[in-house]
């Protein structure tokens, strides 16, 4: 049984070897990226059960995708790869801040090739959560049906469904990912969102009013990301303030929402108390910025208790 599915498209990333504008790196390293994996890489890293629906293209970065996604342990019987549509890229721009802008070049997903009726029931039956992301429905716009088609399986079924708005303006305006989004709200069960998305779905960026607001939508765990300002959380009644945990360097920001993600799903699984949780999940995130790659700093359970200092890091 899966603790938790997610549905999403991964892409090949472009890492510059060098810092600075693209149009003056020469050489690129080939990694791996896309929200909904870097997800189920980080919850099966921490040792949880993940499953990933997805469509790669029949090619040799596909492939190389896939091996990766399998390597990671990662529940791969729902992903297919598609004759046609080439595996999608990404080209980073990373600044000497950490800052990164991306670049993609996704026109023809191979997303596009799954179907409603290819989501399998019986998957959705053996999980516990179902995590999905705004990148998905931004794709494009025929990749919805799908999208809604997971939410209806999900709440037949009694998962929870866990929501990160994950916005990417060069997918999609303010305006549609406001009006697709806020209809998703309806559904949702667990919200992992900035305090910028919000602004932009409800028009709310104040994380306690992002949270009263999500209430009223009938959520019951709300976690506001503020960033390097740490995050807010709340659950069963208590609001918890949790202060930023420091990196120890910024090099790339990109994947730290996920990481913070997988972090409370982790706490919520295990019944943690929501402190906990919460300290648990901006660890996560902070881990993920100190190392070069979407999901290359993602941690190993125990790399997260010795950040810690719940255990000893012996060196050798
Ligand atoms: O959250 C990190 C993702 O944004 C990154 O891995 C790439 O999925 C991606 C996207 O669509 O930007």
């Amino acid at each position: 049984m899966n603790d938790v599915i997610t549905i999403g498209e991964a892409m090949i990333v472009l890492d510059p070897a060098t810092t600075g504008p693209m149009r003056f790196v020469n050489g690129f390293e080939r990694k791996i990226g896309g929200a909904e994996l870097n997800f189920a890489i980080g919850c099966a890293r921490l040792g949880l059960n993940a499953g990933w629906i997805s469509r790669l293209g029949n090619d040799e970065f596909g492939k190389h995708i896939r091996n990766f996604a399998r390597g990671e342990g990662i529940d791969i019987s729902q992903l297919k790869l598609a004759d046609g549509y080439p595996t999608s890229l990404n080209f980073k721009e990373i600044m000497e801040s950490g800052d990164v802008r991306t670049y993609y070049y996704r026109d023809k997903s191979p997303t596009l090739t799954l179907t409603p009726d290819e989501l399998d029931e019986a998957y959705f039956e053996q999980a516990k959560i179902l995590h999905i992301t705004g990148i998905y429905p931004a794709i494009d716009p025929r990749n919805r049906p799908v999208f809604k088609k997971s939410i209806e399986l999900a709440k037949k079924h009694g998962l929870k469904i866990s929501f990160d708005p994950n916005i990417r303006l060069k997918l999609w305006s303010k305006e549609e990912a406001r009006e697709v989004l806020s209809d998703i709200l309806l559904d949702v069960d667990i919200l992992l969102a900035g305090d910028e998305e919000m602004e932009i779905i409800l028009g709310e960026k104040d994380p306690r009013v992002i949270i009263e607001k999500a209430k009223e939508l009938g959520i019951s765990l709300i976690a506001v990301k503020l960033g390097s300002k740490g995050s807010v959380g709340y659950f069963n009644g208590e609001l918890i303030e949790s202060p930023p945990v420091k990196p120890s360097k910024v090099v790339d920001k990109v994947g730290a929402g996920d990481g913070f993600d997988v972090g409370v799903i982790y706490g919520y699984l295990n019944g943690w108390p929501l402190k906990k949780t919460m300290k648990f999940a901006n660890t996560i995130g902070s881990m993920v910025v100190s190392i070069k790659g979407d999901n290359e700093g993602l941690p190993d359970l125990e790399d997260v208790q010795i950040q810690l200092g719940e255990k000893e890091n012996i060196e050798r």
